[in-house]
């Protein structure tokens, strides 16, 4: 027996993007450990991710391709042979192609894997085939674009210059489940003094960290960041020197927006007492360096896209953002690293197809027509889970007239649903190249163990299918090492100075942050635009969420214990996470005659979710908060937490809004 230890990457949909050490013997991995090299994991993992092995080798792993035999839905299947798998799809969709053009067929992917080979294995071959194309903005384009709006391009600070803060505020991020590595940095600060705030909408595991926890209503955050700087003005704590430099529409904001929020009326908004938000923009105006730390929560709104631009404002009052440990953080933007053209292949489109939008699927598969979707092919996402609107998923999944095929790594929700399911092979047994989203490092990870069963990536599955439908191109004769070694042999000024042999050695490295990233905003005018006349509304301003009848705004939040619907494959983390929970305030609970533990169906006019009840005064009243999104099999009740959530899109750039619901909750009744 020889134990060989092999470093990768964590492939999940985290900005941590960890480093891991995985000790292999005989093909298996037994050991998964945070490597001690890589700059922001520092030798620890999160507690998802701590016996990956358990979820590599689960009993639970497709290792077969198959073909149902049941009613869609019933995970009823027999095994056949990838030939037959290939051969079938490759049949019905020249059938489909030859009735109703290529439009007919759908991909659906999202982040299963973040490695940019096997996450964007498809979009070449979808090119080339015509098929529809699908608008991937389920998780935070609202969040993008606010950020976009003020800043442009100009990068993020580097992610650990937290340290030196001396005011800490994680806005609308669960960081001890979502982000955990960002509070090492965090914690520094705190020992230097540091004063750490949380505002979210309850009581998240984060604020057992914090110092102070400021809960908001939901959707109001646009508020609070108007009213803070009406009060920073008021006070005069702002930083006139840096606005007259670096900031455009400053003045404007100053006459016409911000005299309509003065604290009253934003605490009536908000739900702070106007003292609070007088001491919250005192701190914040008097510290010298405030960094905040913007989570993804509160821009899925009716109104997201406008509290992330708001909320990007408020540092330049005080011009953090020409100072090193201040300004916001929202997300480190990497995608220059790489030159993914070469991998996505749009050239291969011969002509514009029509764009569907990913968080309007349920729509899509019952109402689309000219022509109507007759096959969607699902990969590295779990719709029928994660999507809104489950009840209109799950409708358009079982028609029988949709031939669906889902390449999974375990039998989900959606694979349930599948004509032909196709194995897929976990980030250990597969190649490929990662970049973060919530730090500047890269790293390239290569296969550690022969794929499980029979199962297959992405690109090789790919690449299968591009035969099979008589596709020419050489570039569907590649591996996906070819691929890698393709995007790193094109030159990118990101890259530029990084170190090579670190790199080469299979480490993580850093991408070097220009030096004038502090002094040179990448936006139109080469200022801070609070005034952006490109947006329809050049200025801020608040505006409602969408909002709904029901009594209680329904919080869908990130679990501890999982990933969206990743990890559910894991008895040892259910166990943690013990059930679906309701949470909710003990003097709502008393007005609805709850206990605690009791069953209960949250609902609106979406639908109906079961869950067991949960009384916390960690929840506000008027809230209740559904931590996780589960299997159907392992949920209370028939539908899990996205029966309740509505295809809805958010103000700008095309989003989910999946905290913007209302419900009711009545008792279950016993039958
Ligand atoms: N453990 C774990 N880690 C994850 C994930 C997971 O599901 N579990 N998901 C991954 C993915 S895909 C993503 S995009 C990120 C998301 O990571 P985060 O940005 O942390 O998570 P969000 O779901 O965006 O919401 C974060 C917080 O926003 C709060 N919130 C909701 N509405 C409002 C509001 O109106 N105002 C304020 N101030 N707060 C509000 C929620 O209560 C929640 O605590 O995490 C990634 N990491
Ligand atoms: N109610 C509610 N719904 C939400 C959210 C929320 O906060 N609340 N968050 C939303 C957000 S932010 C996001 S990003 C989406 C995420 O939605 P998804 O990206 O669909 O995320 P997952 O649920 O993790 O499902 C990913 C699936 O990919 C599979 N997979 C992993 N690796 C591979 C691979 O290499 N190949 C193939 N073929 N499959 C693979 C996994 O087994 C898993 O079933 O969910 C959204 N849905
Ligand atoms: S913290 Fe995030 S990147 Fe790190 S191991 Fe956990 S899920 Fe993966
Ligand atoms: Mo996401």
């Amino acid at each position: 027996m020889t134990l060989k230890i092999k470093r990768s990457v964590c492939p999940y949909d985290c900005p941590d993007a960890c480093g891991l050490l995985i000790e292999v013997i005989e093909g298996k991995a037994v050991k998964v450990s945070g490597d001690p090299d890589h700059p922001f994991t520092r030798g620890t993992l999160c507690p998802k991710m701590n016996r990956y092995q358990e979820t590599v080798h689960s009993p639970l792993r497709l290792t077969h391709p198959l073909l149902r035999t049941g009613e869609k839905g019933s995970g009823q299947f027999q095994p056949i042979s990838w030939k037959e798998a290939i051969d079938r799809i490759a049949q019905r969709w020249k059938e489909i192609i030859k009735r109703s053009g290529p439009e007919a067929i759908l991909p659906y992917s999202y982040a299963g894997t973040m490695g940019l080979i096997q996450r964007n294995a498809g979009h070449a071959f979808f090119y080339k085939l015509g098929a529809s194309r699908l608008e991937r903005t389920i998780c935070s384009p609202a969040k993008e674009a606010g950020w976009k709006a003020v800043i442009g391009n100009t990068p993020a600070p580097h992610p650990d210059e937290v340290e030196e803060s001396d005011l800490v505020i994680l806005w609308g991020i669960n960081a001890i489940a979502t982000n955990i590595h960002f509070l090492h940095g965090v914690k520094s600060a705190r020992k230097k003094g540091a004063p750490v705030w949380l505002i979210d909408t309850y009581k998240t595991l984060t604020s057992t960290v914090v110092d102070h926890t400021y809960i908001v209503r939901p959707g109001s955050d646009g508020a609070l960041a108007l009213g803070l700087m009406h009060l920073l003005v008021r006070q005069g704590l702002i930083d006139k020197d840096f606005l007259a430099t670096h900031v455009q529409g400053f003045e404007a904001l100053k006459e016409k927006i911000l005299p309509d929020y003065p604290p009253e009326k934003v605490s009536r908004l908000t739900g702070l007492p106007p003292d609070t938000l007088e001491s919250m923009a005192k701190a914040y105006g008097r510290a010298k360096k405030p960094f905040i730390r913007l989570g993804s929560g509160l821009s899925r709104y009716g109104n997201g896209a406008m509290t992330i631009r708001t909320i990007v404002c408020l540092p330049a009052l005080v011009g953090a953002y020409g100072k090193r440990g201040a300004g916001c953080f929202t997300s480190t933007n990497t995608s220059e690293a790489f030159c993914m053209e070469a991998i996505l292949r749009e050239d291969f489109m011969l002509k514009k197809t029509r764009i569907v939008n990913m968080n309007q699927i349920g729509w899509a598969l019952n109402e689309l027509k000219d022509p109507s979707i007759e096959s969607l092919y699902v990969y590295t996402s779990n719709p029928a889970a994660v999507a809104p609107d489950q009840n209109q998923v799950l409708k358009g999944l079982a028609r029988e007239d949709l031939f669906t095929v889902v390449h999974e790594r375990f039998m989900t929700d959606t694979a349930r649903y599948a004509d032909i399911v196709l194995p897929a092979t976990s980030s250990l047994e597969q190649s490929d190249l990662y970049r973060s989203y919530g730090t500047y490092c890269i790293q390239r990870a290569k296969a550690v163990i022969p794929p499980v069963g029979e199962s297959k990536s992405n690109w090789e599955v790919f690449c299968l299918l591009a035969k099979a439908m008589g596709f020419e191109e050489p570039f569907f004769r590649q591996s996906a090492d070819d691929l890698i070694d393709h995007l790193l042999s094109i030159p990118s000024p990101m890259r530029e100075g990084m170190d090579q042999k670190t790199f080469q050695s299979g480490k993580a490295v850093e991408l070097p942050l220009p030096k004038d990233a502090r002094t040179k905003f990448r936006t139109p005018s080469g200022k801070i635009e609070i005034l952006n006349p490109k947006e329809p509304h050049p200025l801020p301003h608040y505006f409602p969420p969408y909002g709904g009848n029901g009594p209680f705004y329904l919080m869908t939040a990130p679990s501890f214990y999982a990933l969206n619907s990743s990890f559910r494959e894991r008895t040892d983390l259910r166990r943690k996470e013990r059930a679906m929970f309701l949470k909710m305030n003990p003097a709502d609970a008393e007005a609805k005659g709850l206990r605690e533990g009791d069953s209960v169906v949250a609902f609106n006019s979406l639908g109906e979710v079961s869950f067991l009840l949960r009384i916390t005064p960690g929840v506000p009243q008027g809230v209740v908060v559904a931590e996780g999104i589960w299997w159907l099999e392992h949920a209370p009740g028939p539908r899990s937490i996205n029966a309740l959530t509505s295809q809805r899109l958010t103000d700008r750039a095309q989003g989910s809004t999946f905290y913007d619901n209302t419900v009711d909750v009545r008792k279950a009744s016993k039958c």
